[in-house]
């Protein structure tokens, strides 16, 4: 069975201050989700690196914590840099990988991404990897063929055993902190899409969650997550408030 995961992307903001308010505001609301995380909802939080540590020992039981890039170094002389091993140090479950920011600012290729995937995995952490077209190929109907082609090259090196720490992440360029919103039907039929890939790649694709990001708000959650192949979200600007947040948890059918 695929696990329902929510994870709040903070991307580079966030202090100590908002640290302690978020997380424990976002904890306390989270106590009445209990059915939920007991049935089997992953809530995660992914601070700047430099609040993990924070973070993590205010999770406590209901909530986990992720990283938003590793390095695809293991250690050694790479200055600021930070590693899978260090995010499984400070209890992190979840790292991201390949975020599209990552993709466009910092010029991560796929056989990066496939690296920094193989080095989580190694790590003890889920991989999530991030997958999603532009506008430009979305109107030239390159849409599903850029995000099988990054599906793949980003799996390349997950090996037979490893998918259990695998989870996809699909997330529209042209959707990212823009205010707009693939259609739910859309979403769906690229989520098939990406299950196609995986089975294609030998992957249990059945077992893999598959999750949605890019714009997700408390209104529009619930469209998105009755879809049947979407199992989640990867929530960036509305996981800065934890009302809205714990509203898009609430939001499974
Ligand atoms: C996509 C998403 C979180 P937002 O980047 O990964 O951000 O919800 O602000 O579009």
């Amino acid at each position: 069975m695929r696990r329902r995961i929510v994870a709040g992307n903070w991307k580079m903001n966030g202090s100590k201050d908002l640290v302690q308010q978020l997380v424990g505001d976002i904890r306390e609301q989270v106590s009445n989700l209990d059915d939920l995380v007991r049935s089997g909802l992953d809530v995660v939080i992914v601070p700047p690196a430099l609040y993990v540590d924070s973070v993590v020992s205010l999770c406590g039981a209901e909530l986990a914590a992720g990283v938003q890039n590793v390095s695809q170094w293991r250690s050694g002389a790479y200055t600021g840099e930070v590693s899978s091993d260090m995010a499984r140090d400070l209890g992190c479950q979840y790292a991201l990988v390949g975020h599209s920011e990552r993709r466009q600012l910092f010029d991560e290729t796929d056989s990066v991404i496939a690296l920094k995937v193989a080095r989580v995995i190694e790590s003890g952490l889920a991989a999530v990897l991030c997958v999603g077209e532009t506008l430009e190929e979305r109107e030239a109907g390159e849409a599903k063929r850029v995000v099988a082609d990054q599906v793949e090259k980003g799996l390349a090196m997950v090996g037979a055993d490893q998918w259990s720490r695998v989870v996809v992440a699909y997330e529209p360029v042209w959707a990212i902190g823009t205010g707009k919103t693939a259609t739910s039907e859309d979403a769906q039929a690229m989520h098939a899409e990406i299950r196609g890939v995986l089975e294609r790649i030998n992957a249990p694709s059945e077992n893999i969650s598959v999750l949605y990001g890019g714009s997700v708000k408390a209104d529009n959650a619930a469209a998105l997550f009755a879809e049947p192949d979407i199992d989640g979200g990867l929530i960036g600007g509305a996981s800065l408030k934890a009302e809205e947040f714990v509203s898009i948890c609430r939001a499974f059918p």
